[in-house]
Parts: C-alpha cells; sequence; structure tokens
C-alpha cells in the first residue's frame, strides 16, 4: 500500500482552506466536518492534520503527541455528536476498501440503526 502522500487531495486542500467545508469541530491536530454525501443522518469525517494516507500509515509513523491528539478529537467530537444509541467507524485503506481520498480519515456514522456490517 503506498505512503506517498499527495499534498494536493481534496482533504489537504480543505485543510488548508482552499476548499470550504461544514465543521464540526476543530482542535491543532484534527478537523472534523460532515461527509458531503452523508450515508446515515450523522456522517462526519475526522482527519488528522498531517500527511497521512491512511489509517495504517498514521499509526506506523505520526508522532505520539499526534497520535494522543487525534484521539482526543475522536473523544470531543463523539461527545459533540451525541449519539446515544450508538455509532460506527469506518476507516477504509487502499484500494480493496475502495477508499477514495488518500489522506487518513475515520467515518463516524449514526443517527439510524446501520444494518450489517457489510451489506
Ligand atoms: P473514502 O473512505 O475515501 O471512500 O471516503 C471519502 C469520503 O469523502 C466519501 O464519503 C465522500 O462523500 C467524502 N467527501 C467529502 O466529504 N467531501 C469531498 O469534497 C469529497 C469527498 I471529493
Amino acid at each position: 500500500m503506498t505512503t506517498t502522500y499527495d499534498p494536493n487531495n481534496i482533504f489537504a486542500r480543505i485543510l488548508r482552506g482552499e476548499i470550504p467545508n461544514n465543521t464540526v469541530l476543530e482542535t491543532d491536530h484534527a478537523l472534523a466536518f460532515r461527509d458531503i454525501h452523508p450515508q446515515a443522518p450523522t456522517h462526519v469525517l475526522l482527519i488528522p492534520k498531517g500527511p497521512y494516507v491512511d489509517f495504517g500509515h498514521f499509526v506506523a509513523e505520526a508522532s505520539a503527541a499526534e497520535q494522543a491528539g487525534f484521539n482526543a478529537a475522536l473523544d470531543a467530537v463523539l461527545k459533540a455528536l451525541e449519539l446515544p444509541a450508538g455509532f460506527r467507524v469506518i476507516a477504509n485503506a487502499g484500494p480493496d476498501s475502495n477508499q477514495e481520498v488518500p489522506h487518513f480519515h475515520l467515518h463516524i456514522l449514526g443517527g439510524r440503526n446501520l444494518g450489517p456490517l457489510l451489506p
């Protein structure tokens, strides 16, 4: 799986403020924003600010401070979204997952019964 980061991917451009987004929460280490094609009543993407292609790249290469900051942002966004009936977190990585945007992101989905993990 490639770990060559494309600095012009769409989420990098969102982080640079070149493209608008519907922000839920922003910290020094992460940005959470609403997916433009929501698959559930709540569909938020959480991304680190660092240049990581996917989950594996982030876990292997991000500093302890970046990982702690990302985890703290995840905790904050989950609290902000208020999903008492539960939620699902998904991270696609690489072609088999159909990952479209090559900047690590977590999908946070909720607000309805999400059914089985894979349809
Ligand atoms: P994936 O895991 O890389 O397949 O998911 C990419 C998501 O990014 C997908 O759900 C898109 O709807 C979403 N998205 C977005 O929110 N804003 C954009 O400008 C683009 C994609 I391009």
